[in-house]
């Protein structure tokens, strides 16, 4: 038997570029049967988006749709929606990240999908909740980081607002979307109804951000934020949650640390150093200040909050005959909270990555082997299994016979461009 955890879930993928499918892949990560439908001839803008190898898919699409069938579909023609309709009927849920109005457009309203299938889950990415002032906009990634407040909360208080290179706006709405879709199954299985499901990308990035609105609360209410650097350095807060740098986020401080390069080039000699208050005895010892752990001006949270930089600057200075790993075991040996500020080379050929199969290389028949990044969640009993992302149109014979239709019917459908098949 199958232990996999979404073994026997049908899910109808019409996503495209980054956020939907992100969503799609980890559901067929996690053992769903995911058919994802693109346009013929082009297919998902992203399989050409700064591609490496001629001729291959590009790393954007082979790294976003891994454990999917692919087949192609015009929904725009009589035949792709009558395709369409067949996928909706056997599938348990269907997937989308068009731009606002593209379904409905296509005929394919919610109204319409229900009467199709009434126990359907439709999942939808946006950049905007239905009813936003902004619903009908379109959306991209660094538009949401913006959207959302977490462009204006990072970065340095005398620099502009600056995006994360986590996705928070594509592949955060994803992973919400992904949590919907698995808590309306469970729903599905209680009652037998499907429903719509809906995220917001602008959404998703406040989400995360939930201590900014914390704060903003606080400044509000206050006109203080303590704990932010602007307080030692003598910076005006103003009236918005500002721009923290490197700061903790408030319930333990912290920075980045310099410490000894691994090599001649090395720019990220940094471990993120937590000067976690219950920690404080240790970290006295492992610096060699025991003088600090009685001292008043010293040995409280609010003692060090008008000096947490000469503290931090102290630390340092003691981290300069070391490398980040040597610090960060250095720390552990004192049960300190501190870890390297990996750069993208060590984390891809870190050996432990590959080990806990978080990094995986996966072969691909036309751009050889490719590292993608496995499931983060792991499970006691269900297998996760990786597998390549399919080429445009790999799936859509299979797909199509197996809803009824003959060759002849699929030579028709690919002689008036509802279809495509790979390599033919
Ligand atoms: N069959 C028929 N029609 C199809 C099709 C298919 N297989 N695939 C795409 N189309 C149609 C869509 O229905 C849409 O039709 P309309 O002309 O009626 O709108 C058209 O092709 C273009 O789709 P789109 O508007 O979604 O694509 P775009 O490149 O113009 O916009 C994006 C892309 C991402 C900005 C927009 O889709 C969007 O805002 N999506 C929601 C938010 C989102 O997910 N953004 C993040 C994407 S990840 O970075």
């Amino acid at each position: 038997m199958s232990t996999k955890a979404l073994e026997g879930i049908k899910v109808l993928d019409f996503t495209h570029v980054q956020a939907g499918p992100a969503c799609t892949q980890l559901l067929g990560q996690l053992g769903a049967d995911v058919i994802k439908c693109e346009m013929p001839g082009s297919g998902d803008a992203t399989r050409d988006w700064l591609r490496d190898v001629e001729g291959a898919d590009s790393l954007y699409f082979t790294m976003f749709n891994g454990n999917k069938r692919a087949m192609c579909l015009n929904a725009r023609t009589a035949e792709g929606k009558d395709i369409l309709t067949r996928l909706i009927k056997q599938s348990d849920v269907m997937v989308e990240n068009f731009a606002p109005g593209a379904l409905d457009r296509m005929g394919f309203s919610w109204e319409n999908i229900q009467k199709i299938n009434p126990g359907i889950v439709l999942a939808s990415v946006k950049g905007y909740a239905e009813g936003h002032a902004n619903e009908s906009f379109k959306v991209y990634e660094n538009v949401a980081q913006c959207t959302g407040g977490a462009a204006s909360t990072t970065g340095f208080w005398d620099g502009p607002p600056t995006v994360s290179g986590a996705a928070l706006g594509d592949s955060n709405s994803g992973m919400h979307l992904c949590i919907g879709i698995l808590a309306a199954l469970q729903y599905k299985n209680r009652t037998g109804r499907g429903q719509k499901v809906n995220v917001a990308m602008q959404d998703s990035v406040l989400n995360l951000c939930r201590v900014k609105l914390r704060d903003q609360q606080r400044l509000e209410r206050t006109g203080k934020l303590d704990e932010y650097p602007h307080n030692e350095l003598k910076l005006p807060l103003g009236d918005s949650t500002p721009r923290g740098g490197n700061a903790g986020g408030g319930g333990q401080p912290g920075w980045v640390l310099k410490c000894k390069p691994t090599s001649p080039d090395d720019t990220n000699n940094y471990v993120y150093f937590t000067v976690q208050a219950s920690a404080w005895a240790k970290i006295c010892d492992m610096v060699d200040k025991p003088e600090w752990k009685d001292d008043p001006n010293y040995n409280t949270f609010e003692a060090r909050r008008d000096k947490f930089f000469q503290v931090i600057k102290y630390i340092e200075s003691k981290f300069q005959d070391k490398d980040k790993h040597e610090v960060t075991r250095w720390a552990a040996e004192y049960d300190i909270p501190c870890g390297p500020v990996n750069s993208f080379k060590e984390l891809a050929h870190d050996p432990s990555l590959r080990k806990v199969k978080t990094i995986v290389e996966v072969d691909h028949p036309v751009r050889g082997k490719y590292l993608t990044i496995g499931s983060p969640i792991k499970f006691s009993e269900s297998e996760v299994e990786i597998t390549r992302s399919p080429m445009l149109g790999e799936h859509s014979e299979e797909v199509l016979k197996s809803l009824g239709y003959s060759d002849a019917e699929i030579a028709a459908m690919v002689a008036n461009g509802t279809t495509a098949l790979y390599g033919k």
